[in-house]
């Protein structure tokens, strides 16, 4: 490229200006300095087609440099056919993207939830003190709320299970979307199935996986690896969360925020049961999920987030004895 003649006339042209631009290289005008100064900056990225892309000021000395005073002219250096090439490659590159994109608007996408209707909402708004009285009692209610690690075996009824999975299932959830599973275990075998896998890992977890921080952090709770409220609770309810879910066409369906979603839910869960006199644990067996999820026979889009045994308190239970945070601690009005 640096011997066709645009790019000749080119060499001679910077040689020219360079010597002009630096006068200390006047008298070397035929020498070679600003000759090599010229192939240099003939190679470089700036000369597109064998020109510097120069701006306004600038347009003059482009002019001089090209026989027609356009930039067409040096085009027919190879280093013009090849930027010529590329410019084609990629006008044929932009019709395809382009092309493509109206052919993904042509496919009718139609949302997940299908067609709905928007009904009118209607709620009741209460007077300030109902709505300080009633703040404060479910305040007082749910402040009761422990975790608990010891169960009583006595039976509660299915009736209040099912009621406290259709409060959970109220939970809001992305593009409602409802990425929840509950799994519910009451059968014997199966408890026992589930504490044998639990108690083996988080024997592991305790004496290797956690580390010396988190048992240490772990010891004034007094938890260990056996779980003998696994057994002893009448329900063990594990929750899936599904990563994804899918369409009556078999469509992979997106399930946006399912964490978040399954998290909201777990708590309207652990807060329903408390309210109906019961109580719960919120644990999340480590490294558990593939063995329990395949134990219970759920299907790859469903991952364990945590199993909330579900009963009474046993005779003589306790609880640490731990405070909250008073609101002043974890809240700021702006
Ligand atoms: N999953 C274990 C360990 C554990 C971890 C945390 I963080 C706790 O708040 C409590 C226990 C277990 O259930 O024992």
């Amino acid at each position: 490229m640096l011997f066709s003649l645009s790019s000749g006339i080119q060499i001679a042209a910077i040689m020219v200006f360079t010597s002009i631009i630096f006068p200390f290289l006047a008298s070397n005008l035929l020498s070679v300095v600003p000759l090599l100064l010229a192939v240099f900056l003939l190679n470089q990225k700036g000369f597109k087609s064998g020109l510097l892309r120069f701006k306004s000021g600038q347009a003059a000395f482009q002019w001089m440099l090209s026989t027609k005073g356009t930039n067409t002219s040096i085009s027919s250096s190879f280093s013009g056919k090849k930027v010529e090439v590329k410019r084609k490659k990629e006008e044929v590159n932009k019709k395809e993207k382009k092309e493509e994109e109206e052919e993904t608007q042509d496919e009718v996408v139609k949302p997940a939830l299908g067609e709905v209707t928007h009904v009118p909402f209607n709620w009741p708004i209460l007077s300030d003190e109902v709505l300080i009285q009633r703040s404060r009692q479910f305040y007082e209610d749910v402040n009761k709320r422990r975790t608990m690690r010891f169960y009583s075996e006595r039976p509660v009824p299915r009736a209040v299970i099912d009621n406290l999975l259709r409060a959970a299932g109220t939970s809001p959830s992305g593009a409602h979307t409802e990425p929840w599973t509950y799994v519910v275990v009451a059968d014997p075998d199966m408890k026992a199935a589930v504490r044998d896998i639990i108690e083996r890992e988080e024997e592991i977890n305790y004496t290797q996986r956690m580390g010396n921080k988190w048992t240490t952090d772990l010891a004034p709770l007094k938890t260990d690896w056996n779980k003998p409220y696994l057994t002893a609770a009448p329900y063990l309810v594990l929750l899936f969360k599904q990563t994804h879910g899918y369409m009556p066409n078999g469509e992979v369906k997106v399930h946006y925020y399912n964490e978040i979603s399954c998290a909201i839910s777990a708590g309207i869960f652990i807060t329903a049961a408390n309210q109906a006199g019961l109580v719960t644990l919120t644990s999340t067996p480590l490294n558990c999920g593939p063995a329990l999820r395949s134990l219970l026979d759920r299907p790859d889009n469903e991952k364990l987030m945590m199993l909330m045994p579900v009963g009474f308190p046993a005779e003589g239970a306790t609880v640490p004895n731990i405070a909250r945070k008073p609101v002043e601690e974890f809240s700021v009005y702006i």
